[in-house]
């Protein structure tokens, strides 16, 4: 009997039926971040470092410079990996040429600057989100939307609105929900004088941004909080409070959409999801890898992926009240292996959760005991014999078998850059 047949068996036993599970899981789209390629940069401004509470941290060799050699990284990535996808865009990759017009700044930017993106995806059945880049920006003053100038204020609500016109050209070309989520880095290193002021003008840019016409069944608005970052030390426009109240007051046209990189050190994304759960239809995740101060490290198998993932599935978020993405971006190592790594590891913490057997009962009728044994047994069924399955059933490598083609890639094709 092969592996898989005999991992099956003993799944039953626990009540768990693994082809359904594989079944479910092919069904799920998560975005890839495109920005993972080329360490944040994007192709609209000549900057060589990234500004606004966002940084990357490393130089290995064979980062992406042109949105070609972007895609064919992608390319790569969507190869290695199993399940389905949808691309994640920043308004930064943006692609200028001669028969488009030439370069536009962010307030300027129209659906045509990412008709090849759209191409992409169209040749390889994905979707697409979006994302405004109020970062790594001369218009960064350092503030964007809660600028006390309002010239800047202007530049990136009108920066927003376009952002608007795209998510929804690309969810209508792609035939696919857009999740458009805005994040900025607003905020001081020391200590504000007021800090009213930035949170008022950043709702109501916001308010002017999604006063922009678009359908709310295709796109998917999203306020990100964040608790710090880099030079904003200590206070952050944007905070968690401020974002889980925007998309409450706004819920008919903004969703929440929580980093699980965002937040203190003790607090954990997988006991929010059924939380807001109980309160809104819809919200989004942003999949990455805090560590003491950085959000942003690669997505490992770690407990709390895994418990994200289960929660998402405990709470029925597969079926489209979830959207997922990842967003981490590590400059230190092959960057088409982190990509991979990362997304292979959310497959994996996913079904492990569809694997994982419903056990309320015993939660209900107080029976932590047998409650304990059996969420400690189901650590160490044959999982990795249904992860090859599925592997080979998307026609993706299984462990073992992609990073080879990562070191060769990286031979013929990355090394060549610099
Ligand atoms: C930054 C936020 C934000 C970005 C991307 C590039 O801390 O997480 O989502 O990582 O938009
Ligand atoms: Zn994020």
């Amino acid at each position: 009997m092969s592996r898989y047949l005999e991992a099956k068996e003993i799944y039953a036993k626990w009540g768990v039926d693994t082809d359904k599970a594989i079944e479910t899981l092919k069904s799920v789209p998560v975005a890839l971040h495109c920005w993972q390629g080329d360490d944040v940069r994007g192709f609209d401004q000549k900057v060589d470092a990234l500004s606004g509470g966002i940084q990357t941290t490393g130089n290995y060799p064979g980062r992406a410079r042109t949105p070609e050699e972007l895609m064919a990284d992608i390319d790569m990535v969507l190869k290695l990996c199993p399940g389905t996808k949808k691309l994640n865009l920043h308004a930064c990759y943006a692609i200028f040429d001669d028969e488009n017009g030439g370069w536009v700044d962010r307030d300027k930017i129209e659906p045509k600057h990412f008709k090849k993106w759209v191409d992409f995806c169209k040749a390889r059945g994905l979707g697409c989100d979006f994302n405004p880049t109020f970062f790594s920006h001369p218009k960064c003053d350092p503030l964007t939307l809660s600028s006390p100038n309002e010239e800047t204020r202007k530049f990136w609500i009108e920066h927003g609105k376009a952002c608007i016109r795209i998510s929804q050209y690309l969810a209508e070309e792609l035939n696919c929900e857009c999740v458009m989520n805005i994040w900025t880095g607003d905020g001081f290193k020391d200590i504000p004088a007021d800090r009213m002021g930035p949170r008022v003008r950043y709702k109501e840019a916001i308010d002017e941004i999604l006063s922009e016409p678009f359908d709310f069944n295709k796109v998917k608005p999203c306020v990100e909080s964040k608790v710090f970052g880099i030079g904003v030390e200590a206070y952050t426009v944007g905070s968690a409070e401020f974002s889980l109240s925007y998309a409450a007051m706004n819920n008919d046209k903004c969703i929440p959409l929580m980093d699980n990189g965002h937040y203190h050190p003790t607090e954990v994304v997988s006991d929010k999801i059924p939380a807001l759960l109980a309160f809104f239809p819809e919200i989004a995740l942003h999949v990455t890898r805090p560590i003491r101060w950085d959000s942003d490290h690669v997505v490992l198998l770690d407990d709390e992926t895994k418990e994200i993932a289960k929660e998402i599935v405990r709470c029925g978020g597969l079926r489209g009240s979830v959207k997922i993405a990842l967003d981490y971006f590590d400059a230190s190592i092959n960057r088409v292996s982190a990509w991979t790594v990362g997304f292979r590891n959310f497959q994996k913490a996913m079904l492990m959760a569809l694997l994982t057997p419903d056990m309320t009962d015993l939660q209900n009728a107080n029976n932590w005991t047998e409650l304990m044994v059996k969420q400690e047994e189901v650590k160490t069924l044959p999982f990795g014999d249904v992860w090859a399955e599925y592997c080979k059933t998307c026609g993706a490598p299984v462990d073992g078998e992609w990073f080879g083609k990562v070191k060769e890639y990286e031979a013929e094709i990355l090394k060549e850059r610099n």
